[in-house]
């Protein structure tokens, strides 16, 4: 059982009141709050060891040098890689992705193809478009049903020996459902494809392990999982990331410089080119640990509680539909409410203290799919409480009254 007063007075933000009304912050799936200890180990870093890494033989450097691997060496663990090089330090998914993708474009030929799924967020759909303009490879798309699924049986049909590369986000950030990653990974290695999987809306809810996975690439955001924004994390497994060319060329990732040749540093540097954000890297351990503490096991089933509640109390709203609706979900509720738009519940709720998001979320071909311009999606955290679901109901029933 998780002590969940205890646990929010960890988080300073939670304690405000925004337009007079106490905070209820229901958009964890854009940012998750940050607790005091990793706002406090991004204080003493620059306050105690601040200094470029890799590069310095005083003191300074070493130390700050020191702590970044000694976090890298937590995220290895955490997301059992075999090595820390596997490990990437990336401004965030976005970054993760285009890495990959940009690597790509020395691979792939015109008559391969790319497969991603229905259910992406932009970032993991356009840097594939792009690849494709540029290499003249095709995109190819899984479908998803009406609850949110994706159709495996339409997967199998578009997988053949001309797929390369299948990419799918591990829980999709509109709708919250939680993909079949595993057995998509088996089904593209039988046609020799590698897999990229999304997992920003995965590693605030649950620990991947990539080699169980079996994955090729593992892209995360730090900011959502109670790290500081402008971090992530792209895992890759060694063969690839020696495969792929350097993403930017620059400082800290080249063995040797001269006019004629450039040679490049070995992992994970080589993918590692200028100053990075050392603060930010070195806090995400921090976070790392305090997400560890806490134990994805209780934070997994207190989630599950919540968004069991959350939809119940919200489906007692006349007119409202939940968009996502398959059994495997993480906890985010999906929502509109007939003959409303999405953005005026959301204004009239966050006079009410109460922030969700609104809109189409970064996944427009999902909103298509539904006929719809947007929902309004609430997504929980583990330091948030069944009364601040209630509190939600509440505004949205006041907001129906006064738009209908
Ligand atoms: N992939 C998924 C599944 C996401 O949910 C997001 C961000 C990204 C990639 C991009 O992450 P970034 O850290 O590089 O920006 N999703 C959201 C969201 O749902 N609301 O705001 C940002």
């Amino acid at each position: 059982m998780l002590d969940i007063q205890k646990i929010r007075a960890d988080f300073p933000i939670l304690s405000q009141t925004v337009n007079g009304k106490p905070l209820v912050y229901f958009d964890n799936g854009a940012t998750s709050q940050k607790p005091q200890i990793v706002i406090d180990a991004e204080v003493k870093y620059y306050q105690e060891i601040n200094a470029n890494i890799h590069r310095g033989v005083h003191t300074l450097s070493q130390l700050a040098t020191d702590a970044y691997e000694i976090s890298r060496g937590k995220v290895k663990v955490h997301i059992n890689a075999k090595h820390a090089y596997e490990v990437l330090f990336t401004s965030g998914t976005t970054h993760g992705i285009n890495l990959v993708t940009n690597g790509f474009a020395s691979i792939l030929k015109p008559s391969d193809e790319v497969i991603v799924s229905s259910l992406e967020h932009h970032s993991n759909i356009v840097p594939w478009q792009m690849l494709c303009e540029k290499t003249g490879a095709t995109l190819k798309v899984i479908p998803m049903n009406e609850h949110g699924e994706l159709i495996l049986e339409e997967f199998d049909k578009i997988l053949s020996e001309k797929t390369k590369v299948v990419t799918v986000n591990h829980i999709s950030n509109a709708l919250g459902i939680i993909n079949p990653i595993k057995s998509i990974i088996d089904k593209a290695h039988a046609v020799g494809a590698a897999v990229l999987i999304d997992g920003a809306q995965a590693v605030p809810h649950l620990k991947p392990n990539v080699q169980e996975l079996d994955c090729d690439f593992y892209a995360f955001s730090g900011h959502k999982m109670c790290g500081p924004t402008g971090t992530g994390i792209l895992y890759g497994k060694e063969e690839w990331l020696n495969k792929l060319p350097p993403y930017q060329g620059g400082g800290e990732m080249i063995k040797e410089v001269t006019f004629e040749k450039t040679t490049y540093a070995d992992l994970p540097h080589k993918f590692e080119a200028g100053t990075p954000n050392i603060a930010g890297g070195i806090v995400l351990g921090t976070a790392i640990d305090y997400l560890n503490n806490i134990g994805f096991e209780n934070i997994q089933q207190y989630e599950h509680e919540l968004l069991e509640y959350a939809t119940k109390r919200l489906l007692e709203i006349e007119g409202l539909r939940i968009y996502g609706t398959g059994k495997n979900k993480a906890s985010v509720v999906s929502f509109n409410i007939d003959g409303i738009h999405p953005y005026d519940i959301g204004s009239i709720i966050d006079k009410l203290g109460i922030a969700v998001r609104t809109g189409h979320h970064c996944a427009q071909p999902i909103m298509n799919f539904f006929c719809i311009p947007g929902t309004i999606r609430a997504s929980f955290s583990f330091y948030n409480t069944k009364e601040e679901i209630d509190a939600m109901v509440e505004a949205v029933k006041k907001a129906q009254t006064m738009l209908s």
